[in-house]
């Protein structure tokens, strides 16, 4: 087993795998036996390009002979920095079948972060593409060179100018000669979210991440007429993993890959390969919903459509079964394991306003006040959470690990969360998505959700910006729909709705979009930011 990777005590293994959980697959397995029971059926769909069950098992046989023979061990770490291309699959079993492991950086990962997963996981090599969305991804794998001299082989899908061509390295295939992986070595590592500071790495096994896509397949009745469409970059555990790709494949499904997540994009693609369930995170599923409305695209093959990532409003759920006219179902996750779906028959009041309940029976989840103690049932408090396929430590991080997880190994989310009576989780916010004014806490999503109740808002996200004399003040960002409402009548709205004075918004910014993260949840770091340098610059010019 890799070092450094905190795995579950023998008890709880023999406990997942008597129980059924694990069932001694490996990812390498999973593909072979998918190409002998779909064999021809297709399995990605990359603009015109059809890639079969049996096809993407044997380019992988391939890719990983070549692979092992430049040099890859098992064991070795490869930064996978793939967009949504057919590549993106064929190096990641390839990887999976040789025992090495994908490192799923984002496509909007640039030096500062690729430099430290290098760094920090001693990468044996670095897979890029040599362009995607106007972005030249050599130039970066020069930039990180320069800082890091020792870095790998660097791998590029495309045109590899002075690198090592991806295509090169598809040769003939002695399977005989890969070394043995066991479905409880670790697969692969996936990132954090790292709201703040650096993302810490998540290690998964293959028989804990292939838990989940089938629990995952199962409630999301995924079967071999199943079409995903990847609309988000896949690299992220969301659309990796619950569903997602993964899941898809596991199920005998296609898998629909766009180039964007934008409705210009996205809505032809659903009409012409017939998608029957889509995943996005909240602030693309306004834009979705707002398109719907105007556009005339068939998307009558649409049967789930997924939101998650972070939370969606009661507000905007409500739109989407008249907008989309299919089920929504709700998908709180993190790549650290625990995956809460609302069922896609679960009653209307359900999917509208909880986040779903854990998908498996095993997951063992406890709410918490600041003491640690257990909050009376329905009460507000930090989610913790352990169970057959959320991780029990982070990769080289143990004096993190101490932290971020209990003695007992439940794993501290950060996440408040209530649980209603029939077991249904409630996403109140993260324990740091408050302002603090003064002493007074404002939790930003409540008056978000008051907002988003006007008629001029398209989008809203609460942040605090520094204050001489509170501390902290309240900053509302508004995507206005057409014409931005006055900041006064916005904040009338507000008081009219009930809404105590110190959760007003001390200020409103009019915006046409939000800075976002590597997978387009919005990201409250840059806008605080933002605020914080706007407020000081306005502050040396009244000087
Ligand atoms: P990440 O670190 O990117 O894996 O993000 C995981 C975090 O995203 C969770 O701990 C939650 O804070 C947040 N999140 C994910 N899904 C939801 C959701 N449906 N509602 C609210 N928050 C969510
Ligand atoms: O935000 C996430 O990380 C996330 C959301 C939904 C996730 O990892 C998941 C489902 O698996």
């Amino acid at each position: 087993m890799l070092t450094g990777c905190p795995t579950w005590p023998e008890e709880f293994a023999e406990k997942y795998r008597k129980e059924g959980c694990w069932r001694g697959e490996t990812f390498g397995e999973m593909l072979r036996e998918r190409a002998v029971r779909h064999g021809s059926r297709t399995a990605v769909i990359c603009g015109d390009a059809h890639v079969s069950y049996k096809e993407l098992d044997m380019r992988t046989d391939r890719l990983a002979a070549g692979f092992l023979k430049m040099g890859i061990k098992k064991e070795d770490r490869v930064i996978v920095q793939l967009p949504n291309i057919t590549e993106f699959f064929e190096v990641c079993f390839a990887l999976f079948r040789i025992g090495a492991l994908p490192v799923f950086a984002l496509p909007s990962h640039r030096q500062s972060e690729i430099a430290y997963f290098c760094e920090f996981t001693e990468a044996a090599a670095y897979i890029i593409p040599d362009t995607h969305s106007g972005f030249d991804y050599r130039r970066l794998a020069r930039q990180v060179r320069s800082k890091l001299p020792a870095l790998g082989h660097v791998i590029v899908a495309g045109d590899p100018e002075e690198f090592q061509a991806l295509s090169d390295l598809y040769i003939d295939a002695d399977p005989g000669r890969h070394p043995n992986v066991k479905p409880d070595d670790i697969a692969f590592l996936q990132l954090s979210g790292g709201s703040t500071g650096l993302s810490k790495l998540i290690p998964r096994t293959h028989d804990d991440y292939i838990y989940s896509l089938r629990v995952s397949a199962d409630i999301c009745r995924l079967d071999h007429d199943s079409v995903y469409l990847a609309a988000l970059p896949m690299a992220h555990n969301y659309p990796l993993s619950s569903p997602g790709v993964l899941g898809t494949l596991y199920a005998g499904g296609r898998v629909v890959l766009a180039q964007g997540p934008s409705p210009d994009e996205t809505f032809p693609l659903i009409e012409k390969e017939k998608v029957t369930i889509a995943a996005v995170v909240p602030p693309l599923a306004l834009i979705w919903l707002e398109a719907a409305s105007s556009r005339c695209d068939d998307l009558s093959s649409l049967q789930v459509f997924q939101v998650g990532g972070a939370k969606f409003s009661a507000e905007a759920a409500r739109r989407v079964k008249t907008l989309l006219n299919c089920t929504l179902q709700q998908v709180y996750g993190m790549a650290e394991g625990l995956v809460s779906y609302t069922r896609l028959d679960d009653p209307e009041d359900i999917i509208i306003n909880t986040q779903g309940r854990p998908m498996s029976p095993l997951d063992e989840i406890r709410i918490v006040d600041k003491s640690g103690r257990e909050v009376e049932p329905g009460q507000t408090g930090e989610l913790l959470t352990r169970g057959p396929y959320t991780i029990r430590g982070y990769y080289k991080a143990e004096e993190h690990n101490a932290k971020a997880f209990t003695p007992d190994g439940f794993y501290r989310t950060g996440d408040l969360v209530k649980v209603n009576s029939s077991g249904y989780l409630i996403v109140e916010g993260r324990a740091k998505d408050q302002i603090n004014r003064g002493g007074e806490k404002v939790a930003a999503e409540e008056v978000e959700n008051h907002l988003l109740a006007h008629p001029a808002v398209h989008d809203a996200a609460v942040v605090s910006m520094p204050d001489e004399f509170l501390g902290e003040r309240s900053c509302a960002y508004i995507i206005p729909r057409d014409n931005p409402p006055a900041a006064a009548e916005l904040q009338q709205f507000l008081r009219d709705r009930g809404l105590a004075a110190y959760k007003i918004p001390d200020r409103v910014e009019f915006t046409d979009s939000f800075p976002q993260t590597g997978v387009g949840k919005v990201s409250k770091k840059a806008l605080r930011k933002a605020i914080a340098e706007k407020m000081s610059a306005s502050l040396k010019a009244k000087q």
